[in-house]
């Protein structure tokens, strides 16, 4: 159904450039109606051990799912575009899991609510460009591992470096979670390179990474591009899944250290905050 929405935004905004390509969202019952189970998982993935991603959150936003990442006792960080169409209201239903890999509350599992979330001001629906936001834990998380964010004098566009994008993969809450996490093992490219496959809509806001067989999925948005462990990407889009001609697209980390941490610390200062 959103699919259908977005690309009727993409044609009535872009006209003709965007005429065949209709980029994916990878949050899951965005796409309700795709059925193909083995399309809308982390595609050549296996399984994630147990404790190897502990930071790894499973979001339940109201019905729609998504992935996000642990970045401090109280802060989860994800995709814009998973919280599109959300006003503040209904935070309280929000739900977040960490510390497991298995959705249906394995050993060790962390459920915490949402008291907040704050959305990158300049997302733009259309282009997914700046498709990152953050939420504020109603109740903070202590001894998990965090998801480690690359320095801030990092200068690496990471092309050509092996990356690991993890995630649960999923299409609708009724059926298709995968109940295992999963990681698949994919290769940064350029964005010169993936401007060639996405007709020069892909900004300096992005990464790309493919390989053959495998890539992130519907149901993977919000979740993590690690490269040697340091969380590069955030999830974002891709046409199709696995698909030879398009890499997955992620959000480009090293964009917003500056805003995460300004963000995190105006949330964590607020009264009544832990
Ligand atoms: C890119 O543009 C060309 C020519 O306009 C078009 O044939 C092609 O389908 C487009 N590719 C994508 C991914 O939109
Ligand atoms: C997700 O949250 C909704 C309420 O917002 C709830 O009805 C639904 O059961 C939850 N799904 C799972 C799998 O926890
Ligand atoms: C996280 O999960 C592991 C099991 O995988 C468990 O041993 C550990 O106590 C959990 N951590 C917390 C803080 O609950
Ligand atoms: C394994 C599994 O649960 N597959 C389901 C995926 O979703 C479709 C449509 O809801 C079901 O028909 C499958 O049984």
């Amino acid at each position: 159904m959103y699919s259908a929405l977005m690309a009727i935004g993409l044609l009535s905004h872009i006209g003709c450039v965007f005429s065949t390509y209709l980029p994916s969202v990878r949050s899951y019952e965005a796409l309700g109606g795709v059925n193909d189970e083995d399309a809308n998982k982390i595609v050549g993935g296996t399984p994630a051990a147990e404790g190897e991603f502990p930071y790894q959150a499973a979001l339940n936003l109201s019905g729609i799912f998504c992935g996000g990442t642990l970045i401090s006792k109280s802060i989860v960080l994800t995709a814009a575009h998973c919280l599109e169409g959300f006003s503040a209201s209904p935070v309280n239903t929000f739900k977040v899991t960490v510390n497991t890999t298995k959705l249906s509350g394995g050993n060790g599992a962390i459920v915490r609510g949402v008291r907040k979330f704050v959305t990158h001001p300049l997302f733009n629906p259309i282009t997914f460009d700046n498709d990152v936001a953050l939420l504020a834990l109603s109740y903070p998380i202590k001894n998990v591992r965090l998801s480690k964010l690359p320095s801030a004098y990092t200068t690496s566009t990471y092309a050509g470096q092996t990356a690991v994008a993890v995630g649960w993969g999923a299409t609708s809450f009724g059926g298709n979670l995968s109940n295992s996490l999963l990681k698949a093992s994919v290769t940064v490219l350029t964005n010169e390179a993936c401007n060639l496959q996405y007709n020069n809509t892909i900004t300096s806001n992005m990464v790309c990474a493919s390989a053959p067989g495998k890539d992130a999925c519907q149901g993977d948005s919000g979740g993590p591009l690690l490269v040697k462990g340091v969380q590069i990407g955030i999830t974002s889009f891709g046409e199709g899944c696995a698909d030879p001609r398009f890499a997955g697209v992620y959000t480009r980390v090293t964009r917003y250290l500056t805003w995460i941490q300004t963000i995190s610390r105006i949330i964590q200062s607020a009264p009544g905050f832990y």
